[in-house]
């Protein structure tokens, strides 16, 4: 008997049916049957998956892709497919770990996996586009507030971003108003990925107060110097300020001819200052007066003259110098008549109106020309009266004149028991009285 079975026959996976036929030469057949069960229990090989990879952002992760995926299967055809991806470990939504698998599935179902790591991790911090600028401003009540807002930024991986701010930094203090302030703020992303920015903020009060109610230059009596005036300040910063005062005097060309220099400074907490002076030009322009000269007097010669002096007073001088001179006019005979005049000048050189008392001596008058053609002794007589305000004195001597003096007749014009008076003239106009008897 021949066989001729090929001897390389493959059979497929499952259950495979050989008939065996045996013919003799007769053509008489016989036959049986043969089942062959092929079972695959060998998985398929897999390889090819994508390489592990890195990326910052979800967007970033690639889509999954079985093109370079090889798998092969000793008996059959195998068909590969994208599994599923495992995220772990994620701490944001831009931080975590991928694990994606592709599978390689032959006909019997046998399979085989193979898989790829994605790393997705956002490093990169956010990009500020826009900021507050740095800025000076003269006062710290002009520091502007904290605003958020004013930043902002973008995130590589379109996420949001978060902007904060530190408390505000001051250094370099040295006044209220002028020190430096540090303003940083920060911008944050999904991951706490942080960008951040410093706003340098300047606080310098460079202005000095300024000042009001300072008076203009002004001339003065030296007996009517006005008070001080009151000056007040006010500055950007510290509104209301004090205000100083100072005053120097400067020498004239006599103790009450000066000038007043009248100086107000103000200055802020941060020592800028502001000052205004007023000067004041002070004159004595006023001369002394005089009064309490003695009045006009009447003296018998050859007495001396004795004037009674005035007293000096001024506005300013306490003590005014007097001076005098006298004017001397000779009248008739001994008699003369002294003019004293008096003037005060005070320390500044202003001189008083004059005041001048004449002060006449006279020689005694003679009675001659008595009542009556008779004289009649009257030694020793005095007589007083008064002549143009002022007091004299003066004992007359009468002569008998006659021996045929009516003495009688004398005695009774006047009468001697009426208290009477005689006029007579020295010849210069100067009157005496006698007393009559
Ligand atoms: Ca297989
Ligand atoms: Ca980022
Ligand atoms: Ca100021
Ligand atoms: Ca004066």
């Amino acid at each position: 008997m021949v066989s001729d079975a090929p001897g390389d026959f493959t059979f497929s996976t499952g259950t495979n049916r050989v008939v065996w036929t045996a013919t003799d030469i007769h053509g008489n057949q016989s036959t049986c049957t043969q089942q062959v069960i092929v079972v695959d229990n060998e998985p398929p090989t897999i390889s090819g998956c994508p390489t592990n990879l890195t990326v910052s952002c979800v967007a970033n992760v690639p889509v999954p892709d079985i093109s370079s995926v090889v798998a092969t299967d000793n008996c059959s055809a195998v068909t590969v497919s994208f599994e599923g991806d495992v995220i772990s470990g994620q701490s944001c939504p831009n931080r975590y770990t991928i694990t994606r698998t592709y599978k390689a599935t032959n006909s019997s179902g046998n399979t085989a996996t193979c898989t790829q790591t994605i790393t997705v991790d956002d490093e990169t911090a956010p990009v500020i586009t826009s900021r507050p600028a740095n800025l000076t401003v003269s006062c710290a009540s002009a520091v502007p507030a904290v605003d958020d807002t004013a930043v902002n930024a973008t995130a590589n991986c379109g996420d949001a971003v978060t902007i904060t701010h530190d408390t505000d930094a001051i250094s370099g203090q040295s006044c209220a108003n002028r020190y430096t302030i540090s303003r940083i703020y920060h911008a944050t992303d999904a991951c706490g990925n942080m960008a951040s920015v410093t706003q340098t903020i300047t606080v310098n009060d460079t202005t000095g107060p300024v000042l009001s109610g300072v008076p203009a230059d002004a001339a003065a009596a030296c007996d009517a110097v006005p008070s001080a005036a009151a000056v007040t300040a006010t500055d950007d910063c510290d509104g209301s300020v004090t205000v100083s005062f100072s005053e120097s005097r400067g020498d004239g060309n006599c103790p009450n001819n000066y000038t007043l220099t009248r100086t107000w400074t103000a200055t802020d907490a941060c020592g800028n200052t502001a000052s205004a002076t007023q000067t004041i030009t002070v004159q004595d322009t006023t001369g002394p007066s005089l009064s309490g000269q003695g009045a006009d007097a009447m003296i018998e010669s050859p007495a001396t003259p004795v004037f009674t002096a005035p007293t000096a007073s001024d506005n300013c001088d306490a003590s005014p110098l007097i001076g005098f001179t006298d004017l001397t006019n000779q009248l008739c005979g001994a008699s003369y008549r002294v003019t004293r005049t008096w003037t005060a000048t005070d320390a500044c050189g202003n001189v008083s109106a004059p005041v001048t008392r004449p002060l006449r001596s006279a020689t005694p008058p003679h009675h001659d020309q008595l009542p009556g053609r008779c004289a009649h002794q009257y030694r020793h007589r005095s007589v007083h009266g008064r002549q143009r305000g002022a007091r004299y004195r003066h004992r007359l001597r009468y002569q008998r004149r006659s021996r045929h003096c009516d003495q009688r007749r004398a005695r009774h014009v006047p009468d001697r028991h009426q208290r009477g008076v005689w006029t007579a003239t020295d010849g210069c106009g100067t009157p005496a009285a006698a007393p009559s008897r």
